[in-house]
């Protein structure tokens, strides 16, 4: 899978050469493109922003440095690509289209700033991409590279050789995507923790109890937290 990142501050995606999506990128899984937008500009301000038509507060981002940083991913990119623009107004992100970026050969990130980009950066690019809008969840961040880093490592844990045991996928999958639950509580030693003991059914050894134990778990816990998963 290729990544390419479009973003004012390409340093936020230093964080992706840790852990489980550096392995990957070693491992030559992923390949990870970071393009700094300002890089795209030619004015000795190097603008990326200028103010709304119609008025109103902030800026927002001219449509020249996207149109040339997007062309510039297009003339290396063998295929249509996707192309995901965080935004708060995007379609909720999720397990599921988590589950359908991880089937994708190349994902371009728009990473906004500022109010946003001018619009038509996405209607031009509609002609040229597969355009996914998708929101991380409904508050406001500053910009789309937060929200990037977390649909990406969503996406890359899925692809096949990334996550060390395949089980917790299958288990997770159970968990939260297929099932539509929240996780069970977990536990490790000692049983016994400042006070606090792991729940007897978990150290009875009896495979058949302990998982109608955690079944209720997750049924009591998503009436509590998320009475919308429940049917
Ligand atoms: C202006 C952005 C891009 C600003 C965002 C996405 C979500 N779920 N909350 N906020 C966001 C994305 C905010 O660029």
């Amino acid at each position: 899978m290729r990544l390419d990142l479009i973003t004012i501050f390409p340093e936020y995606f230093a964080a992706l050469q840790l852990s489980l999506i550096g392995k990957a990128i070693t491992d030559d899984l992923v390949q990870v493109g970071v393009r700094d937008l300002r890089d795209y500009t030619h004015d000795v301000h190097r603008s990326v922003d200028d103010t709304p038509y119609g008025g109103g507060a902030g800026m927002v981002m001219k449509p020249e440095p996207w149109g040339e940083a997007l062309d510039a991913v297009l003339a290396e990119a063998p295929q249509r690509p996707v192309l995901v623009v965080p935004s708060p107004s995007g379609v909720p992100f999720n397990q599921g289209i988590a589950e359908e970026l991880s089937h994708q050969s190349h994902i371009v990130f728009a990473c906004g700033r500022y109010e946003g980009i001018d619009h038509r950066v996405i209607e031009w690019a509609k002609q040229r991409f597969d355009v996914r809008e998708l929101s991380l969840g409904d508050y406001v961040l500053n910009g789309g590279e937060v929200a990037a880093l977390a649909m990406i490592e969503a996406v890359v844990r899925l692809l096949p050789g990334v996550l060390g045991n395949p089980d917790s996928l299958v288990e997770e999958s159970y968990a939260v995507a297929t099932d539509g639950l929240l996780e069970y509580p977990v536990y490790t030693k000692p049983a016994s923790w400042r006070g606090l003991d792991v729940p007897e059914v978990l150290l009875s050894g009896h495979h058949g109890k302990v998982a109608q134990w955690r079944a209720e778990q997750s049924r009591n816990l998503t009436a509590a937290r998320r009475p919308d998963l429940l049917g």
